[in-house]
This record gives structure tokens, sequence and C-alpha cells, in this order.
């Protein structure tokens, strides 16, 4: 019996792309900075100079897929990572940005065979979603750590 799983460190031969969303900055900045420092704490060369860790900017969730894509498709990247906020409003348009987000990241994973981590943040008010990113926890910590397990667990995968 074969147990496959990622590991946390050790970490030196992961590059990782990060995708962030403009729209509700004042959230995903603090998932970005979240998600550095976890990289940061596991060895990951976060400095501007960094050969390891690139991180582009997107208008919004709606944006991420794309994105994504491109950067997983690249053959650069051992993992990708995706920071969103969509906060409900009182229209029908968290529920399409939502679904769109979703399925589009699901969808690059699978048809690119690079993991993608899908941290986008659906709430139902900014104070939530303030919580999530940093005045309670900040999951762009744990998004970075699912990160290094997903981009090392595939790369063992390879090897067997
Ligand atoms: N994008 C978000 O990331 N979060 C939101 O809450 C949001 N809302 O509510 O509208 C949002 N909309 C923008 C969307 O992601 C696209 O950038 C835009 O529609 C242009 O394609």
């Amino acid at each position: 019996m074969a147990t496959f799983e990622g590991r946390f460190t050790d970490a030196s031969g992961l590059r990782i792309a990060v995708v962030v969303a403009r729209f509700n900055d004042l959230v995903t900045a603090k998932l970005l900075s979240g998600c550095l420092d976890c990289l940061h704490r596991h060895g990951i060369d976060t400095t501007a100079e960094s050969q390891q860790l690139d991180v582009a900017w997107v208008p919004g969730s709606f944006e991420l897929p794309l994105v994504a894509q491109q950067l997983a498709r690249s053959g650069r990247y051992q993992v990708v990572i995706t920071l969103g906020a969509v906060i409900r409003g009182d229209t029908p348009h968290f529920d399409v940005v939502v679904s769109e987000a979703s399925k589009g990241i699901a969808a690059v994973a699978r048809d690119t065979g690079v993991p993608v981590i899908f941290g986008v943040l659906t709430t139902d008010t900014m104070q939530q979603a303030l919580e999530r990113a940093g005045i309670k926890s900040n999951l762009g910590w744990s998004y970075g750590l699912e990160a290094l397990e997903m981009g090392s667990l595939m790369a063992v995968l390879q090897q067997a």
C-alpha cells in the first residue's frame, strides 16, 4: 500500500503563482499578506527578487480563472493560488460571480493538472469578510499552507 502526502517543509523546489482580485482589496490585500507570511515562514522566498513566487492582480474574482489558467499552462509553477472576496449585495450579481469563479477555478486545475487553490471568500457582509482576512483569523494563511501541501503532493504523485 502506498500513502501519498504533501509536506510543509523543504519547499525549495516549489514555484508558486498567486492571482489576486482587486475588487474588495481592503479584504484581498489582507488575504495576500497572510498568504505571503505563511509561505515566507515555510521557506519560500517572498522578496521582490524571488525566483519562486510571482503575483498577478486581476480586476475581480470573475477574472481569476482566466489568469490562473494562463499561469498554470505556462509550466513555470507547481501550484497557483487564487485570492478574492465576493460579498453579497442586493442583486443576483453575487451568485454569478461566485459561480463562475468557483467553477472556472476548479476547471483550470482539472484541465491543466496544476493544483489551483480556491482562496475566494464568499460572505454576506464586509464584516464577515474582514473577520476572515485578519480581524479574527486570516484565511490567506491557510491558503498558503494548502498550496504547499498540494504542490508537493502533486510532485510526489508524478514520481510514483
Ligand atoms: N468581484 C469580486 O471579486 N467581488 C465582488 O463582490 C464583486 N461584486 O460584488 O460585484 C465582483 N464583481 C466584479 C467582477 O468580478 C468582475 O471583475 C467584473 O464583472 C468585470 O468582469
